[in-house]
């Protein structure tokens, strides 16, 4: 009798159980996924996919790429999308794809509240993607390397080419990182595409290594793997946070600028998803979360406090980046090309 009792309870129970746990599983059906790509440092991301999950229960499966290689992927998968949202870097693969049209197109309830630039990368793309954050290009050093080495502190580009730095200079490869490619353009808007590229050729010779992402001369300088490093301003200051001996330098003939973007894919299998996590990222709490992981780009919500450590754009010699011209589908495929011809290979 016992027995039959404790087999009753026992079914009932498992019974309870299996209800509790579908209905566990229906919520979480209920609040959804969500696949991110996400073009900034490592941190920064994953403060974004915990803070979204945490206010939405929505499960968020973040991949840290870069830019290019986001690019490569989302165009890759375009017949069937495997990610939602592509979060961050450099705009100029976000301008690739809006004009090849595997992002889509939208309008957010917060586009009032951002900066003209933002706005302004939203209308190039006809409202496929839209201005996250900016911050500008630049070079730093370790500045025990430079003392012990007796190597005269870099202030310009054309420093970059001197004797000393033979080896000594890293920086990243175009094709797969929107730092390098910014570096590219820039040089390029600065001192026309002919003595650009002879500038190129002559910095190769002082390349140690082309490195798959944009920040990783910035961690390499901080380590004293290499003297000097070209990467974005912001991501070198965070080195500089973290008591490295590097020094950050906004070069003296000017420099370039990226706006960081967000786009959506076109045929998100959670479209409504993304678009929930399109309109937080623009808002002026999530873009607080930047700072929170020490990244030090300038927001692009205009009520979101620009982190005290972030590079002063108003000090910087900033070129007039034409966007539109250098995040075109033609003219990315065109520099890229010409850069694996004339630089990538050459002989040291
Ligand atoms: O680290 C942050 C950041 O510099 O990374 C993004 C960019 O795409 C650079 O990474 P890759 O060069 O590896 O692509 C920037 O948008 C962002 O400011």
């Amino acid at each position: 009798m016992n027995v039959k009792k404790n087999l009753v309870a026992a079914t009932m129970l498992a019974g309870t159980m299996t209800a509790l746990s579908f209905m566990s599983a229906g919520t979480a059906q209920a609040q959804g996924a969500l696949v991110m790509y996400c073009g900034v440092q490592e941190e920064w991301c994953r403060a974004m996919t915990t803070a979204f999950e945490r206010e939405t229960g929505i499960k968020v499966s973040m991949t840290r790429k870069s830019a290019g290689e986001v690019y490569a992927q989302v165009k890759a998968e375009a017949a069937n999308p495997r990610a939602d949202i592509w979060w961050g870097g450099t705009g100029d693969p976000h301008m690739q794809a809006a004009e090849e049209g595997i992002t889509e197109e939208y309008k957010s309830p917060k586009m009032g509240e951002l900066q003209d630039w933002a706005v302004r990368q939203w209308e190039q793309s006809k409202g496929r993607t839209v201005g996250i954050y900016s911050g500008a290009l630049g070079f730093g050093y370790n500045t025990d390397l430079v003392k012990s080495n007796n190597i005269p502190e870099p202030k310009c580009w054309a420093d970059l080419l001197k004797p000393e730095l033979k080896d000594e200079v890293q920086v990243a490869d175009p094709n797969s990182s929107g730092t390098a490619y910014t570096l590219l353009a820039t040089i390029v808007q600065i001192m026309g595409e002919d003595k650009g590229f002879e500038y190129l050729k002559a910095l190769h010779k002082n390349v140690n290594q082309y490195t798959k992402s944009g920040a990783a001369p910035a961690k390499a300088m901080a380590l004293g793997e290499t003297t000097a490093g070209i990467a974005f301003m912001h991501d070198i200051v965070t080195m500089v946070v973290d008591k490295a001996p590097v020094k950050v330098v906004a070069p003296c003939e000017g420099t370039g600028y990226e706006i960081g973007s967000m786009s959506l894919i076109k045929g998100a299998k959670n479209m409504d998803n993304a678009k929930k996590f399109y309109d937080w990222a623009l808002t002026a709490d999530a873009q607080k979360l930047g700072a929170d992981a020490k990244s030090y780009q300038v927001p692009s919500n205009k009520s979101t406090p620009i982190p005290p450590q972030s590079p002063k754009l108003s000090d910087i010699k900033l070129i007039n980046f034409d966007f539109a011209k250098y995040g075109s589908s033609a003219e990315r495929k065109r520099l890229l090309s010409k850069w694996d011809n004339e630089v990538k290979n050459l002989p040291k």
